[in-house]
């Protein structure tokens, strides 16, 4: 009788145990995901300072980046892809802009507003390159931005 009291005791304070851990684990994961999700802030200043974006590419070694803008700034701002990857940018634009990428000598016309143009090129040579708008003064006003390729 004794025993078996002793026993339903150790059950009972493994069940609190149990239970503090399963309530603990989920305030720890929801904690990483709002701290996580505070680093992906839309107001991003300088193309320098923006998060990098980094792009892997599917099961045909392709690489698709859509890119937009909203006035001087480019979105996504900064990405990184693997080199060697075959790379499809996507850029529509609001209002008239392009997008260029003068490292790969590659870019779209200048697009009026809405408009998409679609770039497709392989990313063979490593480093970091800028991508920009050459319409008037816009890179000159920040429309720019970084492609990383990674070794
Ligand atoms: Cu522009």
């Amino acid at each position: 009788m004794n025993t078996l009291q002793k026993r339903s005791t150790g059950y009972a304070v493994l069940g609190f145990v149990v239970a503090a851990l399963m309530l603990a684990i989920p305030l720890s994961a929801q904690g990483q995901q709002e701290s996580g999700h505070a680093g992906h802030g839309d107001q991003q200043a300088a193309a320098g300072n923006s998060e990098v974006e980094v792009f892997t590419p599917d099961a045909d070694g392709v690489v698709e980046i859509e890119f937009s803008n909203r006035g001087f700034q480019y979105t996504p701002a900064a990405v990184q892809v693997p080199k060697g990857a075959t790379v499809r940018i996507v850029y529509t634009s609001s209002g008239r802009h392009d997008w260029r990428l003068d490292g790969y000598g590659v870019g779209t016309a200048v697009l009026g507003n809405n408009q998409t143009e679609t770039v497709e090129f392989t990313a063979d040579t490593a480093g970091e390159f800028e991508f920009y708008c050459s319409v008037a003064n816009h890179r000159a006003q920040g429309m720019a931005g970084r492609f990383i390729v990674a070794e």
